[in-house]
């Protein structure tokens, strides 16, 4: 069998000592934190369109990335070559998972009859590539922006034709997606927002983006396929302004329409970013809602302000983040996806097998700084005092639904001013580079 990175052997973990940049210093696949094995925590997953299909090409300029698998002229045998070179990777850096859209995976055709045709033909070796390695597919999602009929839009697009072959790649993706065993599906909005309101109907289009996720949720439960449905929010980027702009603006609509109970959310942290919002913000408050359903795991370049979908490395950002994430008790079905990509300057075909080192090192140091902090109680402790006046008294009528105005005011009037308390930022944010800090 033709090997795609034949200087590459498994990735071990060597341990904090290592100086192999092909080791994992952290990440120890069968180390048990917190009852669970790290592999079980952090469900990591690659995404085919960044590491696969990624050339390194940008606005300014042309392919950099020299990758054996995108060589022969025909465009199936590519796909093929290109399935096989992904699961070689999937295989040797020792991950369960992986996420694509259709068009990663199989050419578009001249036809939606021949698109559909093709990603057959690669969904059957995908399915066999899945079983001879056990690595399953984390999500799937059909890809309704690249194409030039969705440059106004899919689902929101005022052609109802539009919203008509959206809708067909999705159905079709559904039934890949039951194919291949997908845990989860997801729906980003790529183009699903406005350039100018001058030419939008927002109402229609957001009733529009309702009914196509309706019908979607119809579908899969007419044929059977039990995934978590997920929506992964983005404020903007290719439009000016994206429908799915954050977690609280997406799970406003999904409630509004009816549809909280179908989906929850896949929160990338340089999407939280660049809706002016920390990766632990959007995390919490899809948790705090119980729909917080999986991650795509990478960071931005706050100088920069665009979607530069880096490889996490931030401690600060992943301990946080598992903090979220152990707190509700886990991700499953859903995991951490790297949607991230190398710098177009990282030509090497191992800067791919490094920067997936360093992101899941650094999520696995995140994991064990979030455990030791859930189990040393600290900022719990901290928490429970801060808002123990609503433990008892007017403060336990206030969250019965006991209390009413004139009750407040009584209470008011008898105890005047309240004491002032120290929120003690400073001192939790040390107690947090403690912990970090002093990890062995
Ligand atoms: C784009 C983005 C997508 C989704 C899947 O910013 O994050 O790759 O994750 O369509
Ligand atoms: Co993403």
């Amino acid at each position: 069998m033709k090997q795609y990175f034949p200087s590459v052997s498994a990735v071990k973990y060597e341990g904090p000592q290592s100086r192999n940049p092909l080791a994992f210093k952290r990440y120890n696949a069968a180390e048990k934190v917190a009852g669970k094995t790290m592999r079980e925590h952090l469900r990591f997953s690659v995404a085919y369109w960044h590491t696969m299909k990624g050339t390194g090409s940008d606005p300014f300029g042309a392919a950099t990335l020299p990758r054996g698998w995108n060589r022969a002229a025909d465009p199936m045998q590519q796909a093929e070559d290109t399935l096989r070179a992904a699961f070689e990777f999937f295989t040797k850096l020792g991950v369960d998972y992986y996420c694509f859209h259709d068009r990663d995976i199989a050419p578009e055709g001249e036809s939606l009859r021949e698109s559909n045709a093709r990603l057959d033909r690669m969904v059957s070796l995908a399915k066999k590539l899945q079983a001879d390695t056990g690595v399953g597919l984390l999500w799937n999602t059909a890809n309704l922006f690249s194409h030039p009929r969705y440059a106004n839009g899919a689902a929101t697009n005022p052609d109802a034709a539009v919203f008509a072959h959206a809708a067909s790649q999705v159905k079709k993706m559904l039934e890949v997606g039951l194919e291949l065993g997908a845990t989860n599906y997801v729906f980003w909005g790529g183009r699903e927002g406005y350039d100018t309101l001058l030419n939008t109907d927002l109402k229609r289009e957001l009733d529009h983006l309702a009914a196509f996720l309706r019908m979607a949720v119809d579908y899969a439960k007419k044929i059977g396929f039990k995934a978590q449905f997920l929506i992964e929010p983005k404020p903007k980027e290719p439009t000016k302004h994206q429908y799915d702009f954050d977690a609280g603006t997406v799970i406003g609509f999904l409630k509004s329409y009816g549809l909280d109970g179908h989906f929850k959310l896949n929160i990338e942290n340089n999407h939280a970013t660049l809706a002016a919002h920390t990766f632990q913000h959007d995390l919490t408050v899809a948790s705090a809602h119980g729909m917080l359903g999986s991650v795509d795991a990478n960071q931005g370049d706050l100088l920069l302000g665009w979607d530069t979908d880096q490889f996490p490395t931030d401690l600060y950002g992943t301990a946080y983040a598992m903090l979220v994430i152990l707190g509700q008790g886990g991700l499953a079905p859903g995991g951490l996806n790297f949607d991230a990509k190398v710098r177009r300057a990282s030509v090497d075909p191992e800067d791919l097998f490094i920067a997936h080192i360093g992101a899941m090192d650094a999520f696995a140091h995140g994991l064990k700084v979030a455990a030791r902090l859930i189990d040393d109680g600290v900022l719990r402790d901290f928490l429970e005092r801060r808002y123990a006046s609503y433990d008892a008294g007017i403060g336990a009528a206030i969250e019965a639904g006991k209390a009413d105005f004139a009750a407040l005011e009584a209470h008011a009037l008898e105890h005047g001013e309240p004491e002032p308390r120290s929120g003690k930022q400073e001192m939790l944010e040390n107690i947090v580079n403690q912990y970090l800090l002093g990890m062995q």
